[in-house]
């Protein structure tokens, strides 16, 4: 065991479209190209991990941070908020203006409690002046005592390799939590998972939803940042069940599919195309292969 490695979590904060995703696929993009994909679908909220003879970095998104528009909205925040508590440094994303706006005040005090490093990255620098990078540091400045603030251009991967040295500044030292080849798990699957049963939950009779589960097969950006595919598979345990869930002329799936596709769309702030099929997989509630496939704990 090296004593000089560092080991932690890091939330990345911050509304949507500032730029999370971009920065995240240049910070680890290198090791996702030579490395292959490995589910870990038990483990929750792991994004991505990065490794390095320095250390290992976990990233964790928290993607509702800001908005609870719902139920399962309130769940992502509170969520979020608890993923907060158990993080080492937080990177906290903005876009270069001087707007600070309700969600940013609520945030800056719930960081006030928490005593954590706290990084503030500008993003999309490439879109302004110098001046107004320099309006918006101030600004935040006055919002919340940050103890590091890098503006970068994550698209244009400006600035973004300080971004890494930073966090090793302030991580703690610690073991190597996951295997060299682990760089993501996804956990957006099983949200999107969830969704879907959720909503054939709400259409279908009491007796049937017990016995389906929902396995993402496929969840892919088409790159242009705005259509996600997603296909899925409902699986339940008759026959019967099945014709029912299908429902006449592909009705009931259909309204399943429409009332999923509404919400995953809010979730990953995207269009979605989503379809689904049905399967039968008799006993797969006894099956604790299939069980932790569907990404349930027991
Ligand atoms: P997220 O929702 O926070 O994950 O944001 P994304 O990573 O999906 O980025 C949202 C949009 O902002 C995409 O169109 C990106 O190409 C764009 N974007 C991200 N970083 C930059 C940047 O540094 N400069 C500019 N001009 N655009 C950026
Ligand atoms: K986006
Ligand atoms: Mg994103």
């Amino acid at each position: 065991m090296n004593e000089n490695y560092k080991s932690g979590f890091v939330a990345l904060i911050g509304r949507p479209n500032v730029g999370k995703s971009t920065l995240m696929n240049h910070l680890i993009g290198q090791k996702i190209a030579i490395t292959s994909k490995k589910p870990q679908t038990t483990r929750n909220r792991i994004q991505t991990v990065y490794t390095s003879p320095e250390g290992q970095v976990v990233f964790l998104d928290t993607p509702g941070i800001h908005k609870a528009k719902n139920k399962l909205g309130e769940y992502m925040v509170q969520v979020a908020e608890r993923t907060l508590k158990e993080v080492d440094v937080i990177l906290w994303l903005v876009e270069p203006t001087t707007f600070v706006g309700a969600g940013e005040r609520r945030i800056a005090q719930q960081l006030q409690e928490l005593h954590l490093p706290v990084i503030l990255i500008i993003n999309k620098v490439d879109t302004v002046e110098k001046g107004e990078i320099l309006q918006a540091i101030d600004v935040y400045r006055r919002l919340y005592e940050f103890d590091e603030i890098i503006p970068i251009s994550a698209l244009r991967n400006r600035n973004t390799g300080d971004i890494m040295n930073c966090i090793f500044k302030y991580l703690p030292y610690g073991p190597q939590y996951y295997d060299e080849d682990t760089v993501t798990d996804q956990p957006v699957r099983q949200i999107a998972a969830e969704i879907i049963r959720e909503k054939s939950l709400h259409a279908l009779d009491a007796e049937i939803p017990h016995g389906i589960a929902v396995a993402i097969d496929r969840m892919k950006d088409r790159g242009s940042g705005n259509l996600i595919d997603i296909d899925a598979t409902i699986i339940c345990e008759k026959d019967s069940h099945k014709g029912i869930i299908i429902g006449k002329q592909g009705a009931m799936l259909k309204k399943i599919g429409s009332n999923a596709r509404y919400e995953l769309e809010k979730m990953l702030d995207s269009k979605v195309n989503l379809k689904l099929w049905v399967k039968v997989k008799r006993d797969w509630r006894d099956s604790d292969f299939l069980i932790k496939n569907f990404g349930y704990d027991k």
